[in-house]
């Protein structure tokens, strides 16, 4: 039989939730397996994460569109690429990052390179007629010499948005549930949306709007923090669970959005705030709320903040780095080195290539960081972050609220993949 090699690469311009132009690519190998991925795009987005090209043509999509990516696709990288074994991720990835050239991928995109080594992963799959999840972890386990059983991740559902992600003035970006006091996947979910619901009856109760945000989660006008925790709390208490055992609260205060170069600006509460005083205001709401998780307290920048912020609350709770980390691994080095949080934030757009992905997570693990994989908040109907979260067994997984399609997609793949294979469940 003649050795398995790609094929056909071509890309697509198609939508993202915001109804945004993104890239979509199928690889297609030469036994006809093939696949199309599509790749996402963040609001808040750091200024260390890999770049998207975007066409900047006004008369087009109000200059979003993503035609140049698309281009460079069907051109450059379907030219470097044919031929190619598929099975060799980390050549393919190599090559793509080395064709780049850049550190910030702003030659090819990071919106080209993910597509197609998302989508040579996926096709890659389909040729050895393995589960998406089962061939990343079988990826991971050899590159890293690790023994690591795929495993499904515990959700963090977004179900109150606010930030750049919501119309309204709450100034912290996602106030998350996490069930995690279950012991399978499908309770852990069903926990999340029972809440999910309840809180819309608080709402609607108070008079406030029931409409939702970019993630699915809903978008009140509320003005503080603190009246969203007293909200979300209600909604865990009527639906019968128990806030901080068996469901906790995480925040992403997204701080990099809030920050202006000196002082992080709550314009909700009308309160402007320095990084001392972020993060006492942090200590305050971490000691009067069951927070389990707090992503992005501070600006990307502000790593001296990052270090007293770790030391006051990282024994106590899970510190995310963002914007901070950018899924980059130069980036965690630094924060490991420095004592900075103690979870990175996975985002696959953030860095570009599923080798990178892999790099990251692995590198968090060997320093006993914890790891969450990450949607972005302008999603598609690509589940790929639902097994690769599995495969790499991240532990966590940040989706969105269980509403919106292109959120609750993700949930769907992970309840029939536990079904359908008995995956255990990282309780
Ligand atoms: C975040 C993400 C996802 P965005 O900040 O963590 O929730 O938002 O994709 O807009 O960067
Ligand atoms: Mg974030």
């Amino acid at each position: 039989m003649s050795k398995l090699r790609i094929e056909e690469i071509s890309a697509f311009e198609v939508l993202d939730s915001r109804g945004n132009p993104t890239v979509a690519s199928e690889v297609r190998l030469s036994d006809n397996s093939s696949s199309i991925a599509y790749v996402p795009s963040g609001a808040s987005t750091g200024k260390y994460e890999a770049l998207e090209i975007r066409d900047e043509d006004e008369t087009r999509f109000l200059g979003r569109g993503v035609s140049k990516a698309v281009n460079l696709i069907n051109k450059e990288i379907k030219e470097l690429l044919t031929g190619l074994d598929p099975l060799d991720q980390s050549n393919i990835d190599t090559i793509l990052c080395k064709a780049d050239g850049t550190d910030n991928k702003s030659n090819l995109g990071a919106n080209s390179i993910l597509a197609v080594s998302l989508a040579n992963l996926r096709a890659s799959a389909e040729s050895r007629n393995l589960p998406l999840y089962e061939h990343i972890n079988l990826i991971y386990k050899d590159l890293f010499e690790v023994e690591e059983k795929p495993t499904l991740p515990i959700p963090m559902m977004n179900i109150l948005n606010g930030g750049v992600h919501a119309d309204n003035k709450i100034d912290f970006q996602e106030f998350m549930i996490q069930p995690s006091g279950f012991n399978s996947f499908k309770s852990s979910l069903q926990c999340g949306v029972e809440i999910f619901h309840q809180l819309k009856e608080q709402l609607k109760q108070r008079k406030l709007n029931t409409s939702v945000g970019d993630e699915g989660g809903f978008a009140p006008q509320l003005k503080s923090a603190e009246e969203a925790l007293d909200l979300i709390l209600q909604a865990i208490d009527v639906s019968g669970y128990k806030a901080g055992s068996q469901v906790f609260i995480c925040l992403d205060c997204a701080s990099s959005e809030l920050f202006d170069e000196e002082k992080y600006l709550l314009e909700g509460v009308e309160k402007s705030f320095n990084s001392a005083e972020m993060i006492r205001y942090l200590e305050t709401l971490r000691s009067k709320y069951p927070i389990s998780s707090i992503e992005d307290g501070l600006d990307e920048e502000d790593w001296d903040g990052w270090k007293v912020l770790t030391e006051r609350l990282g024994s106590s709770t899970q510190l995310v780095g963002d914007d901070i980390f950018a899924t980059n691994t130069n980036r965690i080095k630094k924060g490991i080195k420095q004592n900075i949080a103690n979870s990175v934030l996975v985002k696959i757009n953030q860095i570009g290539t599923i080798s990178e992905v892999m790099e990251a997570v692995n590198l968090s693990k060997e320093n006993s960081y914890k790891t969450v994989v990450s949607h972005r908040s302008g999603e598609t109907e690509d589940t790929s972050i639902a097994d690769i979260a599995i495969g790499l067994c991240s532990g966590q997984i940040k989706a969105g609220a269980p509403s919106r399609t292109d959120r609750v997609a993700k949930y769907n793949r992970m309840l029939i993949l536990e079904e359908k294979f008995n995956i255990p469940f990282s309780s």
